[in-house]
């Protein structure tokens, strides 16, 4: 996601954090974010960019890879071992993997406060960037990034698309401009088009993921099923590819914006419940 898309899901989870867990981010942030997690909510994009970190962004390319996993086809399937490992030169750099390593970072009080510090924040963006479907896209095509097209008659990217221009288009037309009347909007739809699918959504009953804090291989397999298939598929249900310039418009924009919405909640609702679950096991 944008900052945008970040900063909706840091705020959703902000709602839902109990009371241990309010202390704890607080205790686990600077100062000046009031213990608010939406405010750096977008730190890990900022100090991987020479334009917005010219001192030291070179001293973050590591983390990177971090961002997403790559499917290798239209399996749409996403599987831990060979989608996760394969571009590394160690461990699980991908999505998935970091989210495993800093829950367990951000959970382990023998690290320093610096350690915590970091791990909060990237696991407050890494949880958002696996629940954008094109975070874990297909190799080939570089999570959509080399799919480009135009979009109401302007050239875009099918990843912008999804992380930026889709999310700022419902917030420039039906809220006004204001991120945080579309967070209002996004909090109503979560308590009541969706009251009913929280529980589900913070369980991992259908992996074995169950003795792990966050079920993140399970979430980016629900990005793989939503990119076969709807997020790859023109209006026409056609599938989009590299070879071939994408028009999409209104027909496009009303069918996946209903998703978009829903994993920006799924990820908010799933943020908050892994750090509460952290703050239920340790003091
Ligand atoms: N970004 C930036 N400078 C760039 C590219 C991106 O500051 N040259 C920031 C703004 C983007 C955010 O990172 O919305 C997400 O980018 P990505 O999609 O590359 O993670
Ligand atoms: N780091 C990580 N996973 C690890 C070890 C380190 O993500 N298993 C990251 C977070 C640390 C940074 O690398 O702040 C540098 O770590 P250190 O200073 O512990 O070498
Ligand atoms: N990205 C992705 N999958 C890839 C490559 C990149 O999801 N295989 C994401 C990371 C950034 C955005 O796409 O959010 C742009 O990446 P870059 O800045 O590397 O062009
Ligand atoms: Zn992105
Ligand atoms: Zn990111």
């Amino acid at each position: 996601w944008g900052g945008d898309g970040h900063s909706l899901v840091a705020s959703i989870a902000q709602t839902l954090l109990n009371e241990r867990s309010l202390t704890f981010v607080r205790n686990h942030l600077p100062w000046y974010t009031s213990g608010n997690i939406s405010m750096l909510a977008s730190w890990p994009d900022y100090i991987i960019y020479p334009d917005t970190n010219p001192v030291d962004y070179l001293n973050w390319q590591w983390s990177k890879q971090l961002h997403f996993a790559d499917t290798k086809d239209w399996a749409c399937v996403y599987d831990r071992e060979k989608d996760c490992n394969w571009t590394s030169t160690s461990g699980q750099q991908c999505v998935d993997g970091s989210i495993q390593n800093y829950t367990t970072r951000l959970a382990n009080s023998q690290l320093d406060d610096i350690q915590r510090q970091e791990a909060l924040k990237f696991l407050v963006h890494f949880i958002g960037d696996a629940h954008q479907p094109l975070h874990a896209g297909f190799h080939g095509d570089r999570g959509g990034n080399s799919i480009r097209g135009k979009f109401f008659g302007k050239e875009t990217n099918l990843h912008s698309l999804w992380d930026t221009v889709m999310i700022e288009r419902r917030i420039t037309q039906d809220f006004h401009g204001q991120p945080s009347l579309y967070l209002q909007y996004l909090l109503t739809q979560m308590k009541t088009h969706y009251a009913q699918n929280i529980s589900d959504w913070t369980n991992c009953s259908t992996s074995d993921e169950s003795r792990y804090l966050a079920c993140s291989e399970l979430w980016i397999v629900e990005d793989a099923k939503l990119n076969c298939d709807l997020v790859y598929r023109d209006e026409n249900n056609q599938p989009m590819s590299v070879s071939k310039e994408f028009t999409l418009g209104q027909t496009y924009y009303n069918t996946r914006m209903i998703i978009v919405e829903q994993r920006l909640i799924q990820g908010g609702v799933r943020l908050a419940a892994v750090i509460n679950k952290i703050t239920e096991s340790t003091t």
